[in-house]
């Protein structure tokens, strides 16, 4: 049993945590830059301890900071939260060799889902379905050109360090091929030092279906259904949901079996999700993994009436899951209220939230970490909360949510919030009607 857990993390996730570590009974410890002095992590925590200046690599990333900080409180475990240190192998590592649990996968279990050629290999082994191209690096110009006739145009090359869409390149004919391989190359030892690519047929107009799962330490694995993450700007998330409206049970049956075949591959423990492409003739296809509580997890938590976090805690202090797997019995949806200006190309809009009110009544669950009075510091994401509503039907859910924006009170800075209005009344995303292309054609009335 962990009697007190390290929260690597800041905002709302660090809230989100610390509340279920209340309700199972375990005294919590914040961490925090000298920008969070006055966070509501900070405030909520049992203990608090700062670890180091606003810039991440001198506070939530630092290492070394936040082990001293778990060694001098005497923490049991860490929760990493998402993003920061959440998918470091050598911080989970690190963790394992000074008896602190990592609240999360081993590193060799990130480590085979971190290099995107290696995920590939093992879900071909696994039966898993990937997206047609070719196994393993590219070498040459010639060969890729060589590669892509096979494969037949269009084709995507991407990092193997990769994930995310960072550095990834579609080509649609052989001219392109040269001018695409030389700046796919430099974009991926520039961001990830690492300069690997490997290529994939191009799925055109596909949508983002991404399946929960839980595995525990005794090889049990579980699906919790989907999420459709297909409302997304530049490979920023904006709105999620589940049940996805795409889905039929037939399909979720076949992506669920996939998902824990693909967890179970590399003897997954923690909570974990399965990303996939799904073309329009349902075909699906393993994207990615992501070895990490996600921001989105809160509409699986309302459909399957499951705490998330609870159980991610649970299989790392050594708990059974049952191993059923969950169907939703509702509709849930999440809007992500940022600090952006979406009549502005959606730039950041950190500063002070001079008034502030939060919508509430049946069905709506906001989770945030901001108050009135509260400074949106400029060194983090722009996440001001996520406002997520839950009813019988998806029509119903879209409703309740049109209500909660409009009680939304957000002063002093931009929000996302008149974004998420207007997208709420569009009548092709309330038939369920997009795919991950649909926001590059939505424009602000
Ligand atoms: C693709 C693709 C089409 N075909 N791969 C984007 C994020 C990264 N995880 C992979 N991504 C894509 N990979 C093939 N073979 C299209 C995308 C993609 C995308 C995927 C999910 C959600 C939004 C997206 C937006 C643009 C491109």
């Amino acid at each position: 049993m962990f009697k007190k857990i390290l929260i690597a993390n800041r905002g709302e996730i660090a809230l989100r945590v610390i509340r279920t570590c209340r309700e199972m009974g375990i005294k919590t410890v914040a961490v925090y830059s000298t920008a969070d002095r006055d966070s509501l992590h900070v405030k909520f925590a049992d203990e608090a301890v700062c670890i180091g200046k606003p810039q991440s690599s001198d506070s939530y990333l630092n290492i070394a900071h936040i082990m001293a900080a778990a060694e001098i409180t005497n923490a049991d475990a860490i929760h990493p939260g998402y993003g920061f240190l959440a998918e470091n192998a050598r911080f989970s590592q690190i963790c394992a060799d000074h008896g602190i649990k990592f609240i999360g996968p081993t590193p060799d279990m990130i480590s085979k889902m971190g290099d995107k050629i290696t995920a590939k290999e093992t879900m071909i082994k696994a039966g898993v379905p990937v997206v047609p191209g070719g196994e393993g690096l590219l070498e040459s110009i010639e060969q890729t050109k060589a590669l892509a006739k096979e494969v037949g145009y269009p084709v995507i090359l991407k990092a193997t360090a990769g994930g995310g869409g960072k550095g990834m390149r579609v080509v649609w004919s052989e001219e392109e091929i040269e001018k695409a391989y030389t700046t796919a190359k430099m974009e991926a030892a520039a961001s990830f030092k690492n300069d690997g690519i490997y290529m994939e047929k191009f799925v055109e107009e596909p949508r983002h279906i991404e399946i929960q799962v839980a595995g525990d330490q005794y090889g049990n694995v579980c699906h919790l259904s989907e999420r459709d993450c297909s409302i997304q700007r530049r490979h920023q998330k904006l709105v999620e949901e589940s049940p996805s409206p795409f889905m039929t049970a037939d399909l979720r049956a076949r992506m669920g079996e996939a998902a824990i075949k693909a967890a179970a591959a590399i003897n997954y423990e923690s909570v974990g999700t399965i990303e996939f492409l799904v073309d329009k003739h349902r075909n699906f296809y393993f994207m990615e993994m992501n070895t990490r509580i996600q921001v989105e997890h809160c509409v699986t938590e309302e459909v399957v009436s499951y705490d998330l976090i609870k159980e991610q805690i649970k299989i790392a202090m050594g708990e059974k899951i049952s191993g059923r797997n969950y169907e939703p019995q509702l509709h849930a949806i999440e809007c992500r209220i940022n600090a952006e200006d979406p009549y502005n190309d959606f730039r950041p809009s950190p500063g002070k939230i001079t008034n502030l009110f939060t919508p509430g009544g049946h069905g709506v669950r906001v989770d945030s970490h901001v108050y009135a009075g509260y400074v949106i510091p400029p060194y983090y994401d722009s996440m001001i909360g996520k406002l997520i509503t839950v009813a019988q039907t998806r029509e119903e859910a879209i409703d309740t949510m049109y209500r909660a924006l409009s009680e939304y009170v957000i002063e002093g800075v931009k929000t996302t919030i008149p974004f998420h209005l207007q997208l709420m009344q569009n009548e092709d995303f309330r038939k369920g009607n997009f795919t991950t292309k649909f926001l590059e054609s939505f424009t602000m009335k």
